[in-house]
């Protein structure tokens, strides 16, 4: 195999009929890192069968599993994507040749859904005000906080997260944004998923989602009034 280009780190939690989509639409010089999180399903036999590197996280939580996959990576970019077929790997270069290009430090895929069923009307809504929240802690022109992304390998581990859960792409982003990285949203499709939704689907999974990032926001605001 050639040495890849750009490492894709998938986390990967039940995603069996979704991976064959996800594996056979990477573009050359791209290398999927499945990041299995504790699979049940065959997601780990159908990963390995369409020739993913598979890392195994046991610790939960999508952030666990994005970490782990970072720290797996070895090629000079890494790119994040869901492997839930809501997105399509076709698209990765949308995000990653502007940091190829050396133009930005990380790029953002902003979801546009390709038809209502992708977005139900509740994660709009609650996905507007986390963005109201983005652009005011950081000044960004915002409008999504997009799974799909692409950096530098070496300054994502520079950066240092710590979320393991629902927080960590906004943990990137706004340690991200407090290092001076160079950063900006591109438009990427998002389609309905393949196989039963997790969080936003779920009432769990959403009030984890908002627990986590709130989190995050509220810490920073309380730090920026005191020092
Ligand atoms: N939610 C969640 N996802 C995980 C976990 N570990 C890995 N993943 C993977 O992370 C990606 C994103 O999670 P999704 O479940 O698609 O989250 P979402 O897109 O917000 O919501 P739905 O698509 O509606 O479930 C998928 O590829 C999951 O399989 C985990 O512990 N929790
Ligand atoms: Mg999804």
């Amino acid at each position: 195999m050639t040495i890849p280009r750009v490492d894709v780190v998938m986390p990967c939690l039940n995603e069996e009929k979704a991976l064959p989509f996800v594996l056979t639409r990477l573009p050359d010089g791209y290398r999927a890192i499945v990041v299995d999180n504790g699979s049940t399903d065959r997601s780990v036999e159908v990963a390995l069968a369409h020739g993913a590197t598979v890392v195994h996280e046991g610790r939960r939580g999508f952030g666990s599993a994005a970490n782990a996959g970072l720290q797996a990576a070895t090629a000079p970019i890494v790119a994040f994507c869901d492997a839930d077929a809501s997105m399509d790997p076709r698209d990765l270069p949308l995000v990653v040749d502007p940091v190829v290009a050396g133009e930005l430090d990380l790029v953002l895929g902003r979801r546009r859904p390709t038809n209502t069923a992708a977005w139900p009307l509740h994660v709009r809504i609650a996905n507007r005000s986390l963005a109201f929240l983005m652009r005011r802690a950081t000044g960004l022109e915002l409008r999504d906080l997009g799974p799909m992304r692409a950096a530098d390998r070496d300054a994502l581990l520079a950066l240092d997260l710590q979320d393991r859960r629902s927080g960590y792409p906004l943990e990137m982003l706004l340690r991200a944004h407090d290092d001076g990285w160079r950063i900006r949203e591109v438009e990427t499709p998002y389609a309905p998923r393949v196989g039963r939704s997790k969080v936003t689907g779920t009432i769990r999974g959403t009030l984890t989602a908002i627990h986590d990032m709130s989190g995050l926001l509220i810490a920073r605001n309380r730090a920026r009034r005191t020092s």
